[in-house]
């Protein structure tokens, strides 16, 4: 399917093309290694809130040598606790249209996802990693702290201690190691994420819409609530999205013999 373009205003920073229903922003700042200075970020923002009614699942990935080296360091100037309360703010509103935007998002990394560059790819719902894949959170030794939802969303993918450890001693982790502790759930070869980046995001947009709404805006919800409130928004979204007149005509095709059959993994 070919790349095409489509018409939105984005920064120098980022671009914008579609395959197909899958829309794909490319973070573009390779020389200073795709670090995220706050265009870039309203400019994610733009990408994300401005999505054709027709596109159905979205991609993110970084040109150069590194997927982002987080936060933009030149960019961090005296703040007083208020602004930085502020820019703190910009990245949770920004990082939050992602994970609980209009379609699902699959992260293909590679290189450095450090910092920010870290908490932006925690925030999709796909994750796939080139073996040049390494993971860090510097702010510790730089006297800062993590201030795009990171200490939200990394320790639901590996727990607690372990980010306590990669803050305080400055501990990096292998793409193979990454992909152990859950940061992703692919592990491809080099120059191999952007295909099956892509290909699962073609895959994940030939769910119905209801479908992938209830599996990226609710099933986190119901994990964060008691089992008992959990049940109940459960049987309610499982009957909403049964209901839909596209699940039944993908049941039927599957009683009738014309729909795919659950295969077994690739070796
Ligand atoms: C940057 C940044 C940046 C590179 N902000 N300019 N993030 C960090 O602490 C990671 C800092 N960066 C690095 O450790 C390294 O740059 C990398 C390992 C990612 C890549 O190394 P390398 O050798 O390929 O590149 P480089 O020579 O270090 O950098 C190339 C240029 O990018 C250079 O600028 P130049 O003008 O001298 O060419 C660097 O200054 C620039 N650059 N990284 C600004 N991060 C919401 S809170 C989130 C908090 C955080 O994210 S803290 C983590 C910050």
């Amino acid at each position: 399917m070919a790349a095409e373009k489509f018409n939105i205003t984005l920064p120098e920073s980022l671009s914008a093309e579609r395959q197909g229903n899958v829309a794909i922003v490319k973070l573009t700042r390779a020389e200073k290694r795709n670090a995220l200075n706050d265009t870039t970020v309203l400019g994610l923002e733009t990408f994300f809130t401005s999505l054709p009614g027709d596109i159905a699942a979205a991609l993110i990935y970084g040109e150069g040598d590194h997927f982002s080296a987080g936060l933009d360091l030149s960019e961090l100037q005296e703040r007083d606790i208020r602004q930085g309360i502020s820019h703190s703010a910009l990245w949770h509103r920004v990082f939050d249209k992602i994970q609980f935007g209009k379609v699902p998002v699959v992260a293909v990394l590679h290189g450095a996802v450090v910092g920010g560059g870290l908490e932006l790819a925690a925030a999709a719902h796909v994750r796939v990693a080139e073996r040049s894949t390494y993971y860090g959170l510097p702010e510790g030794s730089r006297g800062i702290y993590v201030g795009g939802g990171g200490s939200v969303r990394i320790p639901r993918l590996i727990g607690v201690a372990r980010m306590m450890d990669m803050m305080l001693t400055g501990r990096t982790y292998s793409a193979e190691d990454g992909q152990a502790m859950g940061l992703s759930t692919y592990l491809v070869g080099p120059g191999e994420g952007f295909a099956k980046g892509l290909a699962l995001a073609q895959r994940i947009a030939s769910n119905t819409p209801l479908t992938n709404f209830a599996i990226t805006h609710v099933l986190p919800r119901i994990a964060e609530i008691d089992p008992g409130s959990g049940y109940a928004v459960e049987a309610l979204i499982s009957s909403i999205a049964q209901a839909d007149s596209e699940a039944k005509s993908r049941l039927n095709a599957f009683l009738e013999g014309r729909a795919n059959k659950v295969t077994r993994p690739e070796s």
